[in-house]
């Protein structure tokens, strides 16, 4: 049984709920093969990533799939990149604006996914899911929280007792039943959205298992 732990954020700027929180809720906890515990993050810096640190320490997970709405975006985009650099276009929800400030003072510039999610995005265009890889997380307070646990992750060895963690980022578009989505703004049901994000966790599961043997 593979340990998931799926996370997601309270609604933030001017949005009454957050279309990452609803998909999150809605995908079962329990799979063949894999289990999930799931939280919900303060969408605040510093302080989301520290509730990440601390859910991890307490569910001991052996993979990490945060997810975020990205407004805007047709597709859901697992994430590639998370950089070492905060900078909001719009405050948090404790009301901090950073201007270019480094998440960790001297930390390397960027950490890559360690999921394969080059392969997974191709089997689940083959499959017919909306999905597509993003190469930014943007600088917001999900490419933090991207940024810690990749961070914390490289710093986390594995060994024949403790298998690897695996970690990445989804970005999630606003969804068509969600409230308050800004007129002309794309988006897709929530069963598609449910769907796909459970696909992906699917195959996500199956390389781990994989290479676990
Ligand atoms: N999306 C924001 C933060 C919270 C969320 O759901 C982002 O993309 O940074």
């Amino acid at each position: 049984m593979i340990k998931i732990l799926l996370t997601a954020f309270e609604p933030f700027g001017k949005d009454v709920e957050n279309a990452a929180a609803i998909v999150c809720q809605q995908i079962p906890s329990q799979g063949e093969d894999y289990q999930i515990v799931k939280r919900i993050l303060p969408t605040e810096f510093t302080a989301g990533a520290q509730a990440l640190m601390a859910a991890m320490d307490e569910v001991m997970p052996e993979m990490v799939i945060c997810l975020g709405q990205a407004g805007g975006r047709k597709d859901v985009t697992p994430e590639r990149v998370a950089v070492n650099l905060m900078d909001a276009p719009i405050p948090d929800n404790a009301g901090f604006v950073p201007d270019e400030v480094e998440i960790i003072p001297g930390g390397p510039t960027a950490y890559l996914t360690n999921m394969p999610i080059k392969a997974v995005v191709q089997q689940a265009k083959k499959a017919g899911y909306p999905v597509a890889i993003s190469n930014s997380a943007g600088l917001y307070v999900c490419n933090d929280i991207f940024y810690t646990l990749m961070n914390r992750i490289a710093y986390t060895p594995a060994n024949e007792a403790t298998p690897a963690i695996w970690g990445d980022f989804i970005h999630i578009p606003y969804l068509t039943e969600q409230q308050g989505v800004p007129e002309g703004m794309p988006t897709l049901p929530t069963e598609q959205v449910v769907d796909t994000v459970m696909y992906l966790i699917q195959k996500f599961v199956e390389y781990k298992w994989s290479l676990r043997l």
